[in-house]
């Protein structure tokens, strides 16, 4: 059937050369979008949107749509290379595969002799969420070896801990059923950038009768085209949810049929809220008394509602109690008993692959290797000693740009003594400090079994084209690494296909029936889901009910309920600091990039113009500044250079960066991250990057536009 859909744009395309593949997004987003690769003699030379998906619907956002642009670009690491300068100083020569392995091996088992093999750090995030490339064969690898674990906790940890003590699992409404709800509430999530797709649903709910509610502290977009945009203080999310959860006690607008038979701790939740009058909600996040009562009103009448969640709110101090708290909402009134209602941050647990056959965490040595946390990387490399880290094996992440506390991070890759090993399809802020660079294969170029954390659409992608170069996935990297280092386990024999087999064979029951074979025909499979998964509980906590009583946070020494405690940094939380540094920065998603992904192609960098900070008119006067003025935003840690746009993205006090610009591009050759801190959250050791106070002083423009890659600028690093 696909086969003969393919043929039928084949005939369309102009040029009787061309051959339709089909592939999917590999980034770190919502929407896992499935694209059609037009490949001509070997060459893909344009990719587009498969109309043949219904979420994403045959339009990819202004990034992939000119995903060829990224898989050619001069940017690209097609060979191995060995550091022949300084380290930091850019300069590489090109080596073989082999002297490159043997030189990663015998460092690795000199490094062990000497310190133990915990001496060697993994570092890795989601370069791509594919099942393979995201995590299997390189976590064997590190297992066998020894090393410390990497606690990976840089976008969604605290998210996740926090969703698993209310309801056992993560997932919720099936995105193609919201078209039905009467109210879709989007809370701290760039509907626009973060999970285009999302927002034609919502316009279609709307024509069919529904209210969209933003609550969000940017006014971005979505935020402005909304039927009603709330915008709390930073981080204070929690006090809202307690207060809407006292108008919903106080007047009896709950679904008592559902409490009864679904939850556990009600009554304590209630002595809670019972502490949470609309006023003192309203003192603390800065929402007037009246609009909290509207809002637990509109939720309680209308039916179905969705609460749909992004990443961006729990990367405060209090992140994880912030979506614990708004998780708690639909099984107070019974909004799960629709399809289309209830909440939605993560889909993932509603696939259920067998991460254990990936990833045989049995291979590891017991006792377990320490764990460092992924946000903590300047600190583990600077500061622990315990063995210290001599060796980083970084492979999709670039971690010069996207961690916290930056400036410790640059200088613990500046040691000479720490060995660094980058596998990269491009030539990161992170490869300049790198002792060997290794090539990546990009989507278009290896197997992947694609899932997304939003919708629910299993996918499989094939390669379209060759390798460029000498790249290679991921998985094969590792193989090759196991056989240097003489690991002879048979799993470092298996191929990607044994891979998804594996990653398949869960007994999950969203994946029966679903196989190999039939993703290499269909492509693309929804998985089994009821479209209320909730309806009659089901929950998968310890008591198979919504928790609003954790025993298991209790014994975390966490609030087992709820409570407010202010950000680390603000106003309630450290008056002090915030009289030295009186503007809250949130530093969510720039439109253009995805992370610090497509942050060096010239076409996303005119779209997203120069670095910069959105600000309240009354910060702005109060400092002299007008639009396209440059400031020097700077606190404790660091110090950056932005350009002013002034207007009502937010409230007076907060200040808005879209990111994550490249270090190497930036006025001053360091990123937004040299201001955030690597305090970690309540929750999941989580990221805090919006939990961040700053001081803005007028600065001299840069000159010229440094953040616009030329080749003098690229030059930093050799070719
Ligand atoms: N274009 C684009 N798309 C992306 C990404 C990207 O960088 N660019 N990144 C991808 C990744 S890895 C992820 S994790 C997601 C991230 O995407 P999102 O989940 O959208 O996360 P953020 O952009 O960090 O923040 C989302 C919103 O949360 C708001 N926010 C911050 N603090 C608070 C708060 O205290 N309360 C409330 N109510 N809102 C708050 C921010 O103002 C922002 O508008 O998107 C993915 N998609
Ligand atoms: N200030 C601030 N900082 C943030 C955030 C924020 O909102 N504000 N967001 C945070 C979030 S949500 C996240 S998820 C992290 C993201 O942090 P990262 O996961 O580090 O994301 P990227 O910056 O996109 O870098 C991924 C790298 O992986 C590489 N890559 C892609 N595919 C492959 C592959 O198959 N193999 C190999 N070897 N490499 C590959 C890409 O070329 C790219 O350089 O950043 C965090 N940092
Ligand atoms: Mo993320």
């Amino acid at each position: 059937m696909a086969g003969a859909k393919i043929a039928r744009l084949e005939s369309r395309a102009k040029d009787p050369d061309i051959v339709v593949k089909k592939a999917v997004c590999p980034h770190d987003c919502w929407d896992t979008c499935s694209m059609l690769v037009h490949v001509k003699e070997g060459r893909a030379v344009r990719v587009m949107g498969d109309p043949d998906n219904p979420v994403t619907r045959g339009y990819l956002c202004v990034k992939t749509n000119h995903y060829e642009e990224r898989v050619y670009s001069p940017d690209r690491v097609l060979y191995p290379m060995r550091r022949t300068g300084p380290k930091g100083s850019g300069q590489f020569e090109r080596i073989s595969w082999e002297a490159a392995l043997t030189e990663i091996a015998d460092r690795f088992r000199q490094i062990s002799a000497e310190h133990g093999p915990e001496a060697i750090l993994p570092y890795s995030y989601a370069g791509t969420i594919g099942v393979l490339h995201y995590g299997s064969m390189d976590r064997r690898f590190f297992h066998t070896l020894g090393a410390s674990r990497l606690g990976r906790t840089i976008c969604s940890s605290a998210g996740s801990q926090a969703i698993t003590s209310v309801m056992g699992t993560r997932m919720g409404p099936d995105p193609e059923d919201m078209v039905n709800a009467k109210l879709i509430v989007v809370w701290g999530l760039n509907v626009i950038s973060s999970n285009t797709h999302q927002w034609p649903l919502i316009q279609e709910a709307r024509r069919r009768g529904a209210k969209l509610v933003v609550i969000d502290p940017y006014r971005y977009k979505g935020a402005r085209e909304a039927d009603w945009h709330i915008s709390p203080r930073p981080g204070t999310d929690t006090a809202f949810v307690l207060g809407v959860m006292n108008v919903l006690v106080s007047e009896d607008l709950l679904d008592h049929d559902y409490i009864e038979k679904h939850t556990t701790g009600f009554d304590k939740l209630v002595q809670k809220v019972a502490q949470w009058p609309v006023e003192r909600a309203a003192a603390v996040t800065g929402i007037p008394a009246e609009e909290i009562r509207k809002f637990a009103q509109l939720w309680h009448e209308s039916r179905p509602a969705v609460l749909r969640v992004g990443y961006g709110l729990q990367r405060h101090t209090n992140g994880g109690t912030i979506i614990r708290a708004i998780c708690m909402l639909p099984a107070l009134t019974g909004h799960w008993r629709d399809a289309g209602g209830g909440f939605l941050l993560s889909q993932s647990s509603a696939y259920g692959f067998n991460s254990f056959s990936l990833e045989r965490p049995d291979l590891m040595p017991s006792p377990a290797p320490r764990e460092i946390n992924m946000i903590e990387l300047g600190k583990a490399l600077t500061e622990v000693n315990d063995p210290p880290v001599k060796a980083l094996f970084v492979y999709n992440s670039n971690p010069a740009d996207v961690a916290p506390n930056q400036s410790k991070v640059h200088a613990g890759l500046s040691r000479e003594d720490l060995f660094t090993v980058v596998h990269e399809q491009l030539f990161t802020d992170t490869c300049k400090w790198a002792d060997i660079i290794l090539p990546a294969t990009t989507q278009l170029e290896h197997l992947d079994l694609m899932y997304s954390y939003w919708h629910l659409y299993l996918q499989l992608n094939e390669p379209a084209i060759a390798p460029m170069g000498e790249a290679i996935p991921n998985t094969e990297l590792f193989r090759r690494l196991a056989a240097a280092m003489g690991f002879s386990d048979p799993c470092f024999r298996d191929t990607d296909e044994d891979l998804v087999r594996q990653a398949l064979a869960s007994g999950s029951p969203g994946l029966e029936g679903i196989t190999l074979e039939r993703l290499q025909s269909e492509h693309m499979i929804k998985v089994n889901r009821a479209p209320a998964p909730f309806a009659d509980g089901g929950f998968r906590t310890a008591s198979g009910k919504v928790e609003f009583y954790s025993d298991t946070l209790a014994r975390a020494g966490l609030d087992p309920v709820l409570e407010y405690v202010p950000p680390a940094e603000s106003i309630d939380g450290s008056p002090e600091l915030a009289k030295k540094y009186p503007i809250h920065l949130v530093t969510p998603a720039a439109h253009h990039f995805l992370n610090t992904t497509f942050a060096n192609q010239p076409r996303m960098i005119k779209g997203e113009g120069a670095p910069t900070i959105y600000l309240n008119p009354a910060d702005a006067k109060a400092r002299g500044l007008v639009s396209g003025d440059w400031v020097r935003v700077f606190n404790d840690r660091g110090s950056v250079r932005l350009q002013v746009q002034v207007g009502d993205w937010s409230l007076a006090g907060v200040a808005i960066s879209p990111s994550i610009w490249w270090s190497r591009f930036m006025p001053d050759g360091v990123g937004i991250n040299v201001l955030t801190a690597d305090t970690p959250a309540d929750f999941g050791g989580g990221a805090t990057f919006h939990t961040n106070l700053v001081q803005v002083a007028k600065a001299e423009a840069p000159e010229g536009t440094p953040w616009v890659p030329t080749p003098e600028r690229y030059a930093l690093i050799g070719d």
